[in-house]
């Protein structure tokens, strides 16, 4: 038996910090990591864990007393004599953690974090990737020796949602790459050390450092390799070196963008993990700490209600684990396949993994109608084709996606209720005044939607480069996380592959998505002839308990009706 005390780590120059919950009780039995108390400062919040396993037996602090670095806030009675040498060690990655990972505000927008380590020198760090997980290096753009111009791509990482680019956050040289592609990285990690050009005096300069690199390249595979041991935030893993972990407030990001809207929940790593562990979302789970933070309780109290009362909120516990939660569905049955033949097992790629689930959940959680129309859009082929050359001078290709996407932001305008999502309760509504519209985009890794912003602002040329750049993008795994946030209506065009219509499932929380099908030249009576016409099929996939039968016929009418004669969206 040994007794140790929990210290309040390094926490920067946070000011005010201030106790907001003990985790545990008095005499509780505790593994290392598990959440002791919470502390609150005038940026953040943090969790303070055990060091270690054992048991705690005092509490030197109470709800609301500040504290203050190096101070006592615990004592654990643990299994185990703690060697001098351990504590030591686990002090000094305790200053390395927070050293490089001060308390920091719970949010930050995501760009490049550049920390000035020497004057002319300075490292271009991961930026905040909310709770994104298991972040990759996907793509190193430069080598040692490169001048990068501000905003030039230095870094491509993927995580389990999405992928983005880390850009120089200012001109200079790089003279040292440190990462490679497949390394892990979290928020902090070094990437590249960036020298001002200025302090660049020749070229000798550089290849001096680049030769030196090797002998210094340790100093900083150390740097990486502490932090990444140092800061589970990100892998939800639990390790022992840590000491305090930021309560971070995190957006759900989707690669298909089917949960752009997810709330932003605030809860700490340990409580995510809980989650994530049980099959629950977060955004269902009312929080009951300070500032509605989601504790354990909250969570355990929201699993046990869903499985007393057999019932799920708005959300539930998460579509894809749901099969394993108890929440009454059937499994499917594992077969061996190879009973009967020869087959090959593949991995689902991370983004398809994460679109089946969204997919799953919005199945699970939205009642589904689906309406079906033909558009006739004759004119509005002839007038493409006229355009086609011009489009081509423009070094654009016009297809009708621009024109389906511009027609549905006018139907859009006109019922708004439409340009919604429910509240998690479903009790109110929320109209959104802007018209971002997202489209599927059918990547080799999978389905992404990336949106277009303020649609109901651009033309058709504008909205045409756009797609295209984005579609672009998509297929090469460059798009930003922001770049698939925020839609508030989607489509999904099949109509280059063929098809003559099909049920899209809702991008929920969107309450509706149009399927856009082949069109085709089809007889139509005009009242004495039959006339060729070219008929577009589009098909109204809608959340029913926003949107009834009646409003979704008029949605998709009058989309029809502008598809018909654009003249329409000018009444
Ligand atoms: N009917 C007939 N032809 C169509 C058409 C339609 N509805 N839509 C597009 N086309 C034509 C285009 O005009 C183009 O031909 P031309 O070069 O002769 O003009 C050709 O098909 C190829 O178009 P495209 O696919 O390059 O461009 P797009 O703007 O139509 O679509 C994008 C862009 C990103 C939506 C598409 O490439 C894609 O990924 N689609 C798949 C989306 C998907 O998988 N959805 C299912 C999701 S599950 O719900």
């Amino acid at each position: 038996m040994a007794i140790e005390e929990v210290r309040i780590p390094d926490i920067g120059d946070a000011e005010d910090v201030e106790v907001i919950e003990l985790c545990v009780d008095r005499g509780a039995e505790v593994e290392a990591n598990d959440s002791l108390l919470v502390l609150e400062s005038d940026k953040a919040s943090m969790e303070v864990p055990a060091p270690h396993a054992g048991k705690v037996k005092e509490f030197k602090v109470s709800l609301g007393d500040k504290v203050a670095e190096g101070q006592v806030v615990a004592v654990i009675e643990t299994a185990e004599q703690i060697t001098a040498s351990e504590s030591d060690s686990k002090d000094r990655e305790i200053k390395v953690e927070t050293a490089k990972k001060p308390v920091a505000p719970a949010s930050t927008p995501i760009s490049a974090t550049a920390t000035a380590t020497a004057p002319e020198s300075e490292e271009v760090k991961m930026p905040d990737v909310g709770d994104a997980e298991g972040i990759e290096v996907i793509e190193v753009a430069v080598k040692a020796g490169d001048r990068v111009a501000a905003g030039d791509l230095l870094v491509v990482v993927e995580s389990d949602k999405a992928s983005m680019e880390i850009p120089a956050p200012r001109a200079g040289l790089v003279s040292k790459v440190l990462v490679s592609e497949g390394s892990e990285v979290q928020q902090d990690t070094p990437l590249v050390v960036l020298d001002a050009v200025s302090a660049v005096d020749s070229e000798a300069a550089v290849e001096t450092d680049t030769q030196n690199e090797s002998s210094e390249a340790p100093d900083h595979s150390r740097e990486v390799a502490s932090s990444t041991a140092a800061t589970p935030a990100t892998t939800g893993e639990v390790d022992s070196k840590v000491t305090t972990q930021e309560l971070t407030i995190s957006e759900s990001i989707s690669p298909i963008g089917l949960s752009q809207e997810a709330a932003q929940v605030y809860a700490g790593p340990a409580v995510r993990r809980m989650a994530r562990e049980l099959g629950v979302l977060l955004t269902e789970v009312k929080g009951t700490g300070n500032h509605a933070r989601v504790t354990k309780e909250d969570v355990q109290k929201y699993v046990k209600s869903a499985l007393t009362t057999g019932t799920r909120g708005a959300g539930g516990l998460a579509g894809g684990q749901s099969t394993a939660s108890g929440d009454g569905i059937p499994r499917l049955p594992e077969i061996d396949f190879s009973k009967f033949g020869s087959i090959e097992t593949v991995a689902l790629s991370r983004v398809r993994q994460r679109g089946a689930s969204n997919l799953h959940r919005s199945w699970l959680n939205v009642p589904h109608v689906t309406q079906h129309d033909d558009a006739d859009v004759t004119d509005l082929e002839n007038f493409r084709k006229q355009l086609k050359v011009q489009a081509e001078q423009k070094g654009l290709k016009l297809t009708p996606l621009a024109f389906i996407m511009k027609a549905c932001s006018f139907a859009l305008l006109q019922f708004p209720f439409i340009n919604a999502s429910l509240t998690p309760d479903a009790k109110n509504f929320v109209l959104k005044r802007y018209y971002h519209i997202g489209f599927a985009v059918d990547t080799p890794d999978g389905l992404l939607v990336p949106v277009v912003r303020d649609v109901d602002r651009k033309g058709i040329w504008q909205l045409t480069e756009e797609i295209g750049q984005l579609s672009e993008k998509a297929r090469n795994k460059r798009l930003n996380p922001d770049e698939m946030q925020g839609g508030s209506f989607t489509i999904s065009s099949l109509g280059a592959i063929g098809g003559t219509g099909f049920t899209p499932i809702v991008n929920a929380p969107e309450v509706a998505i149009l399927g856009v099908s082949r069109l085709d030249t089809r007889p139509v009576w005009n009242g004495t002839d039959f006339e060729p016409r070219k008929l577009l099929p589009i098909t109204l996939s809608y959340d029913h308990r926003a949107i009834n039968g009646a409003e979704a016929g008029r949605f998709l009418t009058y989309l029809t009706g502008v598809l018909r004669d654009f003249r329409l969206a000018m009444m």
